[in-house]
């Protein structure tokens, strides 16, 4: 069992997990009723990502091969494990900050095994089963955004050290959470929580309200976000190329630069932005 009082206050069982706070996938037992909620989850989510899923998310959807059930995560690794070298582990829920970062590093994704309840259908508040496997795992299996994930995780203990753990973590939010990508059919969703979420992935594609911005890593690093309404700003990339390159700068002179500074508001637009679409909620222009 992990030491500490970590899990305290949260929905999972963390009494079974071990030291990197992985647990057995099949000691979790579904009811009818889990495997009922993933199934009505996955129909209106696959009913929209056609429209709204960059083509990468899409193709690993179907080739993924899920059916009406929850997946099974050792199926689910002999693809994964062939295609990137990805593996997903079963965890009781978040997990602390170093830990998720050492997976990572190690291409393994923390996958919380519990399902939300079916009146928690539109919105929970820590990440469950559906929005873990859903939304994260499909992106697994393109090679360059496999890259970047692990390479995300191997910034971590940097990150510790530097007491910028808030840097890197917005860097995430803003990209593997609620990331866009440009395309031939226009901007399309790539991040996970509106891939898994049924009202935010239109909202992210589609909506005048919100910001649109090029991305921008030290832009992306200031920028504070909400976890608990849809985003006020999003960052759009031309190529999954651009987010691994990032990774592959040195970081401490962000985090010394912007570590002590206030965070913009999400809904800041910079005079050095590249604006793809101003939010009608935007704040007025502002210097960097
Ligand atoms: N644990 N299971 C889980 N999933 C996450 O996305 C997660 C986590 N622990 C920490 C964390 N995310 C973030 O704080 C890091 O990206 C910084
Ligand atoms: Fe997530």
């Amino acid at each position: 069992m992990p030491d500490g009082d970590f899990g305290k206050g949260l929905r999972g069982d963390y009494s079974r997990a071990r030291a990197d706070y992985t647990v057995e996938a099949s000691s979790h037992a579904y009811t009818d009723g889990d495997h009922e909620t993933w199934r009505t989850l996955y129909r209106r989510q696959t009913a929209q990502v056609a429209r709204y899923a960059c083509d990468e998310f899409i193709e690993a959807l179907y080739a993924l091969e899920l059916s009406d059930r929850i997946p099974d995560f050792d199926k689910v690794n002999g693809i994964l494990v062939k295609a990137t070298g990805w593996r997903i582990v079963a965890v009781p829920g978040l997990i602390p900050d170093d830990v998720f970062f050492a997976h990572l590093a190690q291409r393994q994704f923390p996958v919380t095994v519990w399902m939300r309840k079916p009146e928690e259908l539109d919105y929970i508040v820590e990440p469950d089963l559906f929005h873990d496997f859903f939304g994260h795992v499909p992106l697994l299996f393109n090679p360059v955004f496999a890259g970047y994930m692990e390479a995300y995780g191997r910034k971590g203990p940097e990150a510790l050290a530097l007491n910028s753990v808030k840097l890197l973590a917005r860097f995430y939010w803003y990209m593997v959470e609620f990331g866009l990508i440009r395309t031939a059919r226009g901007v399309r969703a790539f991040g996970a929580g509106m891939l898994s979420s049924h009202s935010e992935l239109a909202y992210s594609v589609d909506s005048p309200e919100p910001n649109r911005i090029r991305f921008d890593l030290e832009r992306v690093m200031r920028t504070d976000y909400k976890i608990d309404a849809f985003q006020e700003t999003y960052f759009v990339l031309d190529s999954f190329d651009e987010v691994f390159a990032a990774t592959q700068r040195d970081f401490a002179p962000l985090y010394a630069a912007f570590r002590d500074q206030p965070a913009f508001p999400a809904a800041t637009i910079l005079s050095t932005d590249q604006i793809i679409q101003k939010g009608r909620r935007a704040l007025a222009p502002r210097a960097a």
